[in-house]
């Protein structure tokens, strides 16, 4: 992968606000893999059997933990990705999950093992069924560089709290986190014993996933496939959470201001590094000169963080190879017509590379820029003018990971929204499924597989059911197998 000079065992990383290789990660090796998936998995049993209680405890001590080391971690994460308060927010915001889930997985493992309503099909009554819940032994989680301490984690919380003894794998492009990361849990002895963190590269999370029962992935596309056929191939779940190109609409009847707002925020935090940024936005041809003029002026406001990290809003490319990626759908855009209203270029500060927001217009969907990935603060806008026209565009993509629809009618907007095959819809703003914990949704196509990473889903994907059946009758004897059948 571009951005790092990855060697078996050292792998020299890169600063994204620097462009220098100053950090060398020791990779994790596959001797040491071993070693320590048998010891979580030798713990594992105990950590299960120790009950709900036990485990909500010393998970809220390990979010009190993170949260005093909080200055540590920051120092890293802010060298991993070369931005402050979007670090600053993993920080907290996965102390919040830590106690999200705690507060909740009583409830919801109260009613998941509920004995299952009988719904009158057993053959020979009375049979009573009970359901056991029985965690995945041993979990692998592989992260990626984009938000990377709260994606490190993210599924890691939940598979703790259902029993599970967890190895985590960050990515190799956003490694320095891993250290104060590391102190926290060794600060907590009982989950050090459960929660294990690797270093390395691709090598490493294939090797993981050899060893494991179940492996989350947050990723790119290409790669969520590799880890779906290694996983398959051993009979193991994957849960991926994958790419996106979300879409945004706009009616005429919505209003304008407040729609520019919500998309130009969704479309370049974290300089468009996150999975469900805006990537696509279509406009009533009625209200298109006007949304763009608005939205053009607010985006020139729009600030890089350099020189000064605390200040502006945009940090820099975390991935070195992400510039060539929007340079070269930019380009394709342009020789296929488009036009660039605003920014459009990759700018080298002090060795980092920084994009300003980017507004393309004239585009269509021959363009990559309307159809890949493109992980950058990128505004491509085209008119339509009905309704079917704009879902038909909002649906003509290979993800469904969410969307947005603006309306001044929010009936209009449920309508449309229910037509979108995305999991997650934002009706009058957009991204607001990063901030709803609790709403269960599927990613639809490329975007993902495995369950709802969100919500109730999220914890009991982490446990296979069990049937306990209990016959209080007589069982039936070979009587009833005799020829010839009843009633011939
Ligand atoms: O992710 P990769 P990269 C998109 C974004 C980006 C592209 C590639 O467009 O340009 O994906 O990003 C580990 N078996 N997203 O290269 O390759 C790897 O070490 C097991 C969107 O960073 O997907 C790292 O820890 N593991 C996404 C992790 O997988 C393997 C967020 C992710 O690496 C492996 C990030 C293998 N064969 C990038 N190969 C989102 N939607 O949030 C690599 N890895």
């Amino acid at each position: 992968m571009i951005g790092t000079a990855v060697t078996a065992e050292r792998i020299h990383v890169r600063n994204p606000r620097t462009g220098r290789h100053d950090y060398v990660l020791a990779a994790t090796t596959n001797g040491e893999l071993r070693s320590f998936a048998s010891s979580l998995r030798e713990n594992q049993p105990e950590w299960s059997a120790a009950g709900l209680d036990y485990r909500i405890d010393v998970l809220r001590r390990w979010g009190r933990q993170i949260h005093a080391d909080r200055e540590r971690i920051l120092a890293a994460l802010a060298v991993d990705t070369g931005r402050v308060r979007l670090s600053l927010n993993e920080i907290d915001n996965t102390v919040a999950r830590i106690h999200h889930w705690c507060d909740r997985a009583p409830r919801i493992l109260e009613n998941a093992v509920k004995a299952p309503p009988d719904d009158g099909s057993v053959e020979q009554a009375p049979i009573e069924c009970q359901r056991q819940l029985v965690p995945y032994p041993l979990v692998g989680a592989i992260g990626p560089w984009n938000s990377p301490f709260t994606l490190a984690l993210i599924d890691a919380l939940p598979a703790l709290l259902a029993g599970s003894a967890v190895i985590v794998k960050p990515s190799e492009v956003t490694p320095r986190f891993i250290e104060p990361l590391g102190n926290t849990i060794h600060a907590v002895p009982e989950l050090g014993k459960v929660l294990r963190l690797v270093s390395g590269a691709a090598a490493t999370g294939a090797a993981l996933i050899e060893l494991v029962d179940l492996v989350c992935f947050t990723g790119g596309v290409d790669t969520g496939r590799e880890v779906a056929v290694a996983a398959a191939t051993r009979f193991i779940p994957s849960f991926l959470e994958l790419g996106g190109k979300d879409p945004a609409i706009v009616f005429a009847s919505a209003d304008l201001d407040s729609a520019t707002n919500a998309i130009l925020r969704a479309a370049v935090v974290n300089s468009g590094q996150v999975c469900w940024s805006v990537e696509r936005v279509y406009v009533q041809d009625t209200v298109y000169r006007e949304f763009l003029g608005l939205l053009m002026d607010k985006a020139r406001r729009v600030r890089i963080n350099y020189p000064d990290i605390t200040a502006g809003h945009l940090g820099p490319l975390i991935l070195e190879g992400q510039a060539a990626v929007i340079r070269e759908q930019l380009a394709d855009a342009g020789n296929r017509g488009a036009r660039i209203e605003l920014g459009g270029q990759i700018e080298q500060h002090g060795g980092g590379y920084w994009c300003r927001p980017t507004v393309v217009t004239a585009v269509d969907h021959d363009m990559k820029l309307m159809r890949e990935e493109t992980f950058g603060p990128i505004v491509p806008i085209m008119p339509f003018a009905k309704t079917n026209e704009a879902i038909r565009l909002a649906n003509d993509t290979d993800f469904g990971l969410s969307a947005s629809v603006f309306s001044g009618s929010v009936a209009e907007a449920v309508e449309v929204a229910r037509r979108i095959d995305a999991g997650a819809v934002s009706i009058n703003d957009a991204a607001l499924i990063s901030r709803v914990r609790g709403a269960e949704k599927h990613a639809f196509k490329w975007s993902g597989l495995g369950g709802s990473r969100r919500g109730p889903e999220g914890l009991l994907r982490f446990f296979r059911k069990k049937a306990l059946l209990l016959q209080t009758g007589t069982p039936g004897d070979v009587g009833s197998i005799r020829e010839p059948p009843p009633g011939r």
